[in-house]
């Protein structure tokens, strides 16, 4: 092989002719891509070079590649091999030619023809990752197709696709732990040891290829994944407050009624959505003025008692002249094109056309709108239907949709769209708070992301663990989903369930659809009502440990909504833990999951105690009461957790920063800012270091950028949270 070195890696030839460029993109990862991929913005880090019998080592700070001339792989590291794979080209998929089980409605698993090359590893060991897919939190024994789909029939583990394409997965081990990035932006195809225990499947059907190879722990490898596709902006901080939406409210007078019946509960309310009847005729960037005659002033009265509102807007643009975006876009050829003549289809507005959102230009000018709609108002912006959705069967792969074709921008047009909305918020100078349906890899970089539409099914209730874990493992930390459950009539208990649990997702959303039974939290009992007051006060209360986690993840990549593995590694019993979860590395949920269910066994990775009581548990399994109003929340030994005032309705900064402490010496990072707007990125901020010794705090400034808000620290301790003052500024 002759190598050729250059600041973007090692150029080289295989023995079939196949160019690869070999690079180093940071300390613990390689980067294996074909000639032709752009690594313009890639520079590598220095490679020590080795020639071995058929092939080159690479040599990293951390570990080494062994590249074979036939084209495999192996990454040893401290002269262990850790992780092998080979080339593959999969066979031709069996349809049957008649395709006669695809007219009664069945989806032939070889419904997708991969003719492209991909690579197989040899692998045996619990996987994770791969974004939004059903499923459990271990992946093995799965396989998936990468095309962001949006099929609102009630979703099960045997689903191959949803909306989101993270093409990403990590191969656990307790010691080195392989993360395997398949930047590939069409379809792909993911098979965990469907056909073979042994053996892990990664093709795709279009493009070049482009692999990434991280190595580290669980959780370093998901930091490294992270940093490399763009790490998740702090959201601002009412962002983390109880955000209720349903479509549609339909006017002011109703959401009006909404905030009014929360009030008489005790639920204080951050975030109102207005799903799309708030438009006219469902078109983009319009509000309908019969229905919110005086949007702006309305919007100012709601921000004034703490309401931000978050609008929704569609992928699809009402194709009519006279209608401003589509004259706009008509003019700036802004709209995706079939055969040099706008593209066509129905979605919401009927008759519709789709923005080129692949081209800068489009997302410029998509940015201006939201720029102008931030500007009447709203705070947040809420992106549906991008995958994108299509009434009248999928867009034709040959699609231009700014300069790629459809079949390799499919995955990434919710990603351009949540980027030019992000450009909105920059553009007016704006603290981003987006969310978004359809996502690929590098979109938590601009976007927040709900699961979709879920159904109001215990399943569902379930699904949110090993869903979200996934997800966070995927670079995606600001994640809910729909609360009570999307599709569907929920009952109270399982509403009950749902906020119990739905507290501890970062985004904390109660979201239905048209025509199901009301599910707002005052909309069953007095019980229903008492308990869902507690648990959204319980998460207002938590605000600032959440705070402090997305912070971290901005800064790091960190997750934030993790499996019980990442934080215990080494406890095998974790690898495929369904029904619990951690927030960052204190606190551990074990919520209620099944109708009936008042006791539930929790296995505890080492000493925990009752967030409420105090009561100490030691490590594991032990039978636990879960009474209706009982939320079962944990916190590890050895532990700081900032807390907001008690029976705070507030996401802001109180006066008096309270620690939750428990037995053990700890040590914790805190963070605060003016928890919105953009100061904080020129340095207007706070980070604290915490340190608790026996009995003794100490508190540091790593960074002082502006004024505390803070009077005094409290410590706190269970038993009621008794607390006393400890730490006068
Ligand atoms: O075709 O805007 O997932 O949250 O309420 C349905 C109406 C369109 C799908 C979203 C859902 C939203 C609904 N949208």
């Amino acid at each position: 092989m002759v190598l050729i070195e250059s600041p973007h890696g090692f150029a080289l030839t295989l023995k079939n002719g196949r160019r690869l460029f070999v690079s180093s993109p940071s300390k613990d990862a390689f980067r294996i891509r074909e000639a032709g991929v752009d690594s313009s913005k890639a520079p590598s880090l220095h490679l020590n070079v080795n020639r071995e019998k058929d092939g080159v080592r690479f040599i990293s700070h951390k570990a080494s590649l062994l590249l074979h001339d036939d084209g495999s792989i192996a990454i040893c590291k401290s002269g262990r091999l850790i992780a092998a794979a080979s080339p593959i080209i999969p066979p031709a998929s069996s349809i049957e030619k008649d395709g006669l089980s695809a007219k009664e409605g069945h989806k032939p698993e070889g419904e997708f023809s991969f003719s492209k090359e991909g690579y197989a590893f040899v692998n045996d060991s619990p996987v994770y990752g791969l974004g939004d897919k059903t499923g459990p939190l271990d992946k093995r024994g799965y396989s998936y197709v990468n095309w962001n789909t949006d099929d609102p029939s009630a979703q099960v583990d045997t689903f191959k696709s949803l909306y989101k394409s993270i093409p990403f997965f990590v191969m656990f081990h307790r010691s080195e732990s392989i993360g395997v990035y398949l930047d590939n932006t069409g379809r792909s195809l993911f098979d965990f040891n469907k056909n073979d225990s042994r053996r892990i499947e990664v093709s795709y059907e279009e493009g070049l290829l482009d692999l990434y190879l991280f190595v580290g722990s669980l959780i370093g490898v998901c930091e490294s994944f992270s940093s490399l596709v763009g790490r998740p902006p702090l959201p601002p901080r009412w962002s983390l407050g109880y955000q209720q939406s349903r479509w549609s409210y339909g006017d002011e007078k109703e959401v009006e009624d909404v905030l009014a019946n929360y009030r008489e509960i005790d639920v204080p309310v951050s975030v109102i959505h207005l799903d799309i009847a708030y438009m006219e005729q469902y078109e983009d960037f319009t509000i309908d003025s019969k229905r919110f005659p005086d949007f702006s002033a309305w919007a100012e009265t709601l921000l004034r008692q703490g309401v931000h509102l978050v609008t929704i807007i569609d992928a699809g643009i009402k194709a009519l002249p006279g209608y401003f975006m589509y004259d706009e876009g008509e003019k700036g050829n802004h709209f995706a094109t079939l055969k040099g003549r706008i593209y066509h289809n129905e979605v919401w507005p009927g008759d519709s056309v789709f923005p080129a959102f692949i081209k800068v230009k489009t997302q410029q000018w998509w940015a201006s709108h939201v720029e102008k709609l931030l500007n009447q108002g709203v705070s947040g912006i809420w992106n549906d239907m991008n995958e994108p959705a299509s009434f009248k069967g999928p867009l034709p792969p040959d699609v231009d949709m700014g300069g790629l074709p459809h079949s390799l921008a499919h995955n990434i047009y919710g990603d351009r769209m949540a980027k030019a909305t992000y450009m909105g918020f920059m553009k007016a100078k704006r603290r981003p708070f987006i969310i978004t349906r359809a996502a690929y890899a590098t979109t938590s970089r601009y976007s927040t992301m709900w699961t979709g539409d879920n159904q109001a099914i215990w399943d569902h209730l379930r699904l949110t663990i090993p869903q979200q874990c996934n997800l966070s493992i995927s670079g995606v930390q600001m994640i809910g989903n729909d609360i009570g459950g999307f599709g569907g009539d929920t009952t109270k208990e399982l509403l009950i369930r749902w906020i119990e649990l739905g507290l501890f997702s970062p985004l904390m959303r109660n979201h239905s659809a048209y025509g199901t039974r009301r599910q707002e939290g005052y909309a069953f009992d007095e019980e229903t009502s008492r308990i869902y007051s507690k648990a959204v006060h319980l998460r207002y209360e938590l605000i600032p440990y959440f705070y402090d986690k997305l912070r971290e993840a901005e800064a790091h990549g960190t997750p934030v909504y993790r499996p019980l593995i990442m934080n215990f590694p080494s406890d095998s019993r974790l690898v495929d833990e369904n029904t619990e979860f951690m927030i960052g590395e204190a606190l551990l949920v074990a919520p209620a999951l099944f109708p009936g269910e008042r006791f539930r066994s929790v296995y505890f990775p080492g000493v925990f105690y009752d967030f409420f009581s105090g009561k100490r548990f030691a490590k594991g399994d032990h039978l636990v009461n879960v009474p209706l109003d009982r939320i079962p929340l944990f916190v590890k030994r050895g532990s700081l957790v900032p807390l907001g005032e008690k029976g705070t309705s507030s996401p802001e900064f109180g006066a008096t920063l309270r620690l939750l402490t428990t037995k053990g010496d700890a040590s914790y990072v805190h963070y605060e800012d003016s928890g919105d707007g953009l100061g904080y990125l020129n340095g207007e901020f706070n980070l604290f270091q915490i340190e608790k010794k026996k009995a003794a705090l100490s508190v540091s400034y790593i960074h002082e950028g502006m004024k505390t808000h803070y009077g005094a620290i409290e410590l706190v301790d269970f038993q009621g949270h008794e607390k006393k003052v400890l730490f006068g500024f």
